[in-house]
């Protein structure tokens, strides 16, 4: 077994594989190791399993196979898998979308009192801003008329989607020249399996232009719904102070972790545990109250807006349960490893899936819908009450002490502390106090050291006067380093430290989930606007240091396809394809006006970054 050193720069997360090796409980890395070699063929794209006159594989040297049974090559086979990636990555946050869209839609029909609009504000200025008449119609009118807006945003029938009027002129212009505006969210995603069903689209190029158009069908659609209609829902993110990593676990209470990515159910659970009744109970059965914290994304919507501490990134899921102090792990979908029921399995832990999509062989299934939620989270919260009764006090370890950070920074939010407008950040870009901006976002893989790339291009990146806007998993590794804290201004260069100590924000900002990267897509198009330029022309990046998922795929590609240079720390799964890869890295510049790279240092990585933002810097006519 390798030095703990080699998994993970956190204490938290060393601690506990060390507690894992010793409980006999089998986590990621040691199913990794168990992986390796991993196949080559696939690590490359060349495999294919689309047809049963395969499964075909293309030899990328010698005197193998060059094509496949029915003739594809290997830029054929590693266009369509990338393709079906991007759409699974879309098809993923857009169903977690829709998800909202059925509880708006359910709110205004009176169907459900366990949900309710929150942000009335905000649902009148979103739905004037799709073009929906308000002025003089009721709150539940409006919300109506919204659901049934955004249900047309999934279909083909309008063949437009409602938020593409946030996207800058310039950069519309591009996508009609290229023809990949998205015209549907559904219809996108269905048209790629489509396409990549033997015998229909048969050229690289055009299946990688259709994988740029239905990521956009994402960013600008799906992911952009999800995080809207969860503001309107359950409340617009306002800056707020929290605690990170597993020290956020008590051993005298009961504990509730979320996991998975909506809030619709973690909101419910968060009401539960705040029920006296249930809070009484507790007290009962021993215990000095109820706990709930978060890991990944559904996590990061709690933190984001009830300010509810987060227990850790995708690669602290399991070892979370391993501290021995967690009743129950309550999820919904994606990203939630099917190991975690084992691992409860070693503990007195159980996890509840409440999804009807997403059932885990051996876990609880306490299914929610909008009708019943409130009463199901309450079901819930006397299950974790009853397995705190059988939790072994001997077997508990919880490392370290919580780290502070502060979240809550939505777009609405960034504005108001600008004083109303984007003027102040654009004037301090101008001024080259503020050199550019990077959102650093993205997940954990066991393939590298966990949190290492996540925290370390941060760093690099606000030491060279780069904003960092964080979401997803890497919002974690940044918080535990301190790095989502207003000190961190010290360690930022002079003129973002400036910036920051005088407005009292971190150099780091916290704007909440995956699906909120949309978040960062509009504040771009809103700085374009404000320039009168395209979103390729502002000094902005974006990267992914340690992603894993097919939704990164599809957010990485999003970016790109929006204008945005996109640093992958590790290569998707193009390489076998020479074609490919070339536009990926070099020749989505002349389409997209942006493209990828693969960078795994997050020193080179920054200074890929930093090049970027001096051509741009200097193209607009500022100081590079
Ligand atoms: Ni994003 Fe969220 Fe984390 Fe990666 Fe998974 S939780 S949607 S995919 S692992 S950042
Ligand atoms: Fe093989 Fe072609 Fe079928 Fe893929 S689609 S498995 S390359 S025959």
């Amino acid at each position: 077994k390798k030095d703990l050193t080699a998994y993970s720069i956190c204490s938290d997360a060393r601690a506990m594989i060390k507690k894992a090796r010793e409980d006999g409980v089998e986590t990621v890395w040691d199913r990794l190791e168990e992986q390796e070699p991993q196949c080559g063929f696939c690590e490359l794209g060349l495999s294919c399993r689309n047809c049963i006159m395969g499964p075909c594989r293309i030899d990328p040297f010698g005197n193998g196979p060059k094509r496949g049974v029915c003739g594809a090559d290997a830029d054929v086979i590693v266009a369509r898998n990338f393709g079906r990636m991007v759409a699974a990555g879309a098809a993923a946050h857009s169903d977690h979308g829709r998800d909202l869209v059925e509880t708006l839609h359910a709110v205004a029909q009176g169907q459900t009192t366990d949900y309710g609009v929150r942000d009335e504000a905000k649902l009148r200025r979103i739905a004037a801003e799709v073009g929906l008449e308000v002025e003089g119609k009721d709150v539940k009118a409006v919300a109506a008329a919204l659901a049934d807006q955004f249900y047309e945003d999934y279909g083909f029938k309008r063949g437009s989607m409602s938020f593409l009027g946030r996207v800058p002129a310039k950069r519309q212009e591009v996508w009609k020249k290229f023809g990949i505006t998205p015209r549907g969210i559904d219809r996108d995603v269905v048209e790629m399996m489509h396409r990549t069903h033997m015998g229909v689209d048969n050229d690289a190029v055009s299946l990688c232009l259709h994988a740029a158009r239905l990521s956009l069908a994402d960013g600008w659609g799906g992911s952009m719904i999800a995080t809207e209609l969860s503001d309107i829902l359950f409340g617009t993110p306002a800056p707020a102070t929290a605690k990170v990593n597993l020290g956020v676990l008590k051993a005298d209470h009961v504990n509730i972790l979320v996991h998975g990515h909506s809030p619709i159910v973690s909101e419910m659970i968060l009401a539960a545990v705040r029920d006296p009744g249930l809070i009484a109970k507790a007290k009962a059965a021993g215990a000095a109250g109820i706990n709930l914290a978060g890991l990944c994304c559904t996590g990061n919507e709690l933190l984001m807006r009830q300010g509810i501490p987060m227990a850790g990134n995708h690669l602290m899921t399991e070892l979370a349960i391993v501290t021995g102090a967690v009743e129950v792990v309550v999820v919904d979908y994606q990203c939630i490893m099917p190991s975690l029921v084992t691992v409860a399995g070693c503990y007195h832990s159980r996890i509840v899936t409440t999804s009807p999509k997403a059932h885990f062989t051996g876990a609880t299934h306490v299914e929610f819908d909008m009708h019943n939620a409130r009463q199901k989270a309450i079901e819930v919260v006397e299950l974790a009450i009853e397995r705190f009764t059988a939790r072994d006090q001997g077997r508990v370890d919880i490392p370290g002490e919580p780290v502070d950070i502060m979240t809550g920074f939505s777009n609405e939010a960034i504005l108001t502390a600008l004083g109303g407008s984007a003027g102040p950040l654009l004037d301090a870009i101008k001024a080259g106090q503020i050199r550019g901006a990077v959102a650093v976002v993205g997940c954990n893989n066991p393939k590298v050291k966990h949190d290492y790339q996540n925290s370390n291009l941060i760093r690099e990146c606000i030491k060279r006067d780069l904003l960092v806007l964080v979401t997803g998993c890497v919002t974690v590794s940044a918080g535990k380093q301190g790095l989502l804290m207003p000190s961190a201004a010290d360690l930022a260069g002079p003129g973002l430290s400036a910036v920051c100590k005088a407005l009292g924000i971190p150099p780091v900002l916290h704007m909440g989930s995956c699906v909120d990267n949309s978040r960062i897509i509009q504040l771009c198009g809103m700085l374009a606007n404000a320039l009168g330029v395209d979103i390729s022309d502002l000094p902005v990046a974006a990267a992914a240091p340690e992603w894993y998922s097919e939704k990164a795929a599809t957010i990485g590609l999003y970016a790109v396809a929006s204008g945005v240079f996109t640093v992958l720390g590790l290569a998707p799964p193009i390489l076998g394809s020479k074609a490919v890869t070339d536009l990926a890295v070099s020749g989505l510049e002349g389409v997209v006006g942006a493209t990828f790279a693969v960078e795994g240092d997050p020193v080179k990585a920054a200074e890929l970054i930093d090049a970027r933002v001096r051509a741009k810097r200097k193209a607009l006519g500022l100081t590079p």
